[in-house]
């Protein structure tokens, strides 16, 4: 069997508009339930019978990352609390994280996504199946989880870290298929070097990649230093975490599983459609969600659909991969940080001036953060109290954004002035493109 679904994965065009149409009203029926909604859906005069054409969505507001934020942490719940069974958060985000309450329903939708895009790339129950994403809050642990395990494949719940550990569950476990954000997959493929073993020789042969930007040359890069195929994967905890988009063994393009999600891709502007084919930012609205349904997402990704039939059979659209942000997030080691969540940290120390700036590189194949941030006039030149200040700034920003940056005291005046909006990030990284 070439499909995990094959009657939803080959729908036609016009079934599968009926089947949305449907579900979009059945998701407003919902939606309005929540105390955030109901007051959108009062304001705008809007119900089930607004939405007579997939078109008339564009009649709905949009709803935005703050907007989830304001409503920390269960304005957005449509269903009753006592049925929720999960609750994830978004990583590494500003003040109170975005928080996503799933059902049981909701759950099993998202493991049978999951093993969709599993079964696509040629997973089976004979498969072992190793997951290299942390497990937690963050989505690519369970959600990989319960979908591999909806597969029947057998899986290894490795967890983030320990690489030789990973290698040795790898090459004992014989392995098949590896789950890894493509920063690790590098990190990884030199630690087998390293330890003088030979991608080749296990049994490694499917590479899931994704959580963060990265390029097909990077992804080739990859896939030679493993000795695997690897495929992209995308997917955010707001549409549940991956499991969203994938690539299928064409690698040319993600498909966007079309009967949960509805995609609009609109200018970040204006706000209004763009063309097939262009580019702009991604904008979604569940549509198999019953205990927190959301509503003309704007995700803030920049991408484009492909046009044209994919060879593989699938109708459901491709995306391209991501081409950048619309607002300042930047990933790294697969967490979302906001520049406003390192000014949050600075701003606190009265030696600091306020000009800073983020340096992202690529050192020995690892994303390295490095925060310069320029002294006050009331700094010290005491070398030691300069080295605690150093050190202290370093912990607090840890602790904001989950990784160590390097973090640099520079005299005052030695950063650039921009003259009009401050440049807060330059990323240098190879990935970037
Ligand atoms: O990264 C969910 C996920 C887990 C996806 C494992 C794939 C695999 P968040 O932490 O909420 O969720 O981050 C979501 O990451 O809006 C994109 O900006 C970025 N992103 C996710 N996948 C890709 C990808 C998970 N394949 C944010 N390529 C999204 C580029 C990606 N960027």
């Amino acid at each position: 069997m070439k499909y995990w679904e094959e009657e939803i994965e080959t729908i036609s065009p016009e079934n599968l508009q009926k089947l949305q149409l449907e579900r979009i009203k059945k998701t407003i029926t919902i939606a309005g339930n929540s105390p955030f909604y109901k007051e959108v859906f009062r304001e705008h005069n809007i119900s089930a019978d607004t939405i007579q054409s997939l078109d008339d969505i564009r009649k709905l507001p949009f709803t935005t990352k703050a907007q989830m934020r304001d409503s920390y942490p269960f304005g957005l719940v449509a269903g009753d609390l006592k049925d929720a069974v999960r609750l994830h958060s978004s990583s590494g985000t500003t003040g109170n994280p975005t928080v996503i309450v799933h059902s049981q329903h909701d759950l099993d939708s998202w493991a049978n996504l999951v093993a969709r895009c599993l079964y696509m790339v040629g997973l089976r129950s004979t498969d072992v199946f190793q997951n290299s994403s942390g497990y937690g809050m963050f989505t690519g642990g369970l959600g990989f989880q319960y979908g591999a395990e909806r597969l029947k494949a057998l899986t290894v719940p490795a967890a983030a870290g320990n690489s030789k550990r990973q290698i040795k569950f790898i090459t004992d476990f014989k392995t098949t298929a590896l789950h890894a954000i493509p920063s690790y997959a590098i990190r990884l493929a030199e630690v087998f070097q390293e330890e003088g073993i030979d991608p080749k020789d296990t049994s490694l042969t499917t590479l899931i990649i994704g959580a963060e930007p990265h390029t097909d040359e990077q992804r080739k890069k990859i896939e030679k230093m493993l000795n695997v195929k690897a495929y992209n994967s995308f997917g955010m905890s707001e549409m549940n975490g991956p499991g969203v988009a994938f690539e299928c063994t064409e690698q040319n393009g993600m498909h966007f599983w079309e009967d949960c999600f509805y995609v609009e891709i609109i200018n970040p502007e204006t706000g209004n459609p763009v063309p097939d084919g262009e580019i702009g930012e991604l904008v979604l609205t569940t549509l198999d969600r019953e205990m927190m349904p959301l509503i003309r997402y704007r995700t803030r990704d920049l991408t484009r659909i492909i046009p044209g039939k994919c060879p593989c059979g699938r109708t459901h659209l491709r995306i391209d991969r991501i081409k950048g942000r619309s607002d300042d997030m930047f990933i790294i080691k697969g967490v979302n940080i906001f520049p406003m969540q390192v000014e949050k940290i600075l701003v606190q120390f009265p030696a600091l001036g306020s000009n800073y700036l983020i340096t992202l590189t690529t050192r020995d194949s690892q994303d390295e953060m490095v925060v310069e941030v320029e002294l006050s006039d009331l700094s010290t030149d005491n070398y030691i109290e300069l080295e605690n200040l150093r050190k202290d700034i370093t912990r607090q920003l840890r602790d904001e954004i989950l990784i160590t940056p390097k973090v640099k005291l520079v005299k005052k005046g030695s950063l650039p002035q921009s003259e009009g909006k401050a440049v807060r990030v330059k990323d240098l990284r190879n990935n970037n493109s």
